[in-house]
């Protein structure tokens, strides 16, 4: 079974969460990349219209919470036990619903070239949804695990995933946000201070291509 995922050419939580988890049971796969000018003419190719894609056996597959599943059971890197599961996909919707907040302001610049609307509804979500959705996540975190390490104790999927968001709001690659607001959620800065210097983590090739 050969697993190749196609993405846009940069780098996003959504792929990135895929290329982490199998890179890190020593999973081989292909990466394709499609250039945001070709996408018009691709688009129809694929089955839901979206990015990014996994195809397996001459199958697609799509959506990242379903795709990060198939690729963490491969990897060892998701839970066997149903409650550890709900804390695993609770942090992968998470991940969805704080993006799903912030995607606006980004398609108002991107799309539109709307950049007065980009700023405004940047502010509403700095207003609105920032510190509130990673204090859910605090929350999750305090609520789910006994050593604060990882969510369910041991390192998986859904710290890839926390790490990866935590990595891109903190960036200062999104305007008007920078690291500050983490410092509102302590656990967690400490917690993701903790998986940029878990070794085994880090020490991956893709784990320095995302972070570089
Ligand atoms: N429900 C999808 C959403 C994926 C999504 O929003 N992909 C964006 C890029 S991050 C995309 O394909 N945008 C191009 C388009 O919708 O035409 C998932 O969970 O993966």
């Amino acid at each position: 079974m050969m697993i190749k995922l196609i993405y846009f050419d940069f780098n996003f939580w959504r792929v990135d969460i895929l290329r982490l988890c199998l890179s890190y049971s020593s999973i081989p796969y292909e990466l394709q990349r499609i250039k945001r000018q070709d996408w018009k003419k691709k688009k129809n190719q694929f089955p839901f219209g979206q990015l990014p894609v996994m195809q397996v056996n001459n199958q697609f597959f799509s959506h990242t919470h379903s795709l990060a599943k198939f690729c963490a059971n491969q990897a060892s890197l998701y839970e066997q036990d149903e409650f550890k599961m709900l804390i695993v996909d609770q942090v992968l919707d998470w991940a969805n619903e704080i993006t799903n907040h912030i995607a606006p302001s980004i398609r108002a610049a991107m799309r539109e070239k709307n950049f007065e609307k980009s700023r405004e509804l940047r502010k509403e979500f700095i207003k609105n949804d920032l510190k509130r959705w990673f204090y859910y996540l605090e929350n999750l975190l305090k609520r789910s695990s006994e050593n604060k390490d990882f969510f369910t104790d041991k390192f998986g999927i859904a710290d890839i995933t926390a790490w990866r968001i935590i990595l891109w709001f903190t960036s200062g690659k999104l305007d008007e946000i920078d690291s500050s607001f983490l410092n509102y959620t302590p656990l967690l800065k400490k917690y993701y201070d903790g998986i940029s210097n878990y070794e085994p983590f880090t020490k991956l090739k893709v784990y320095k291509k995302i972070v570089s």
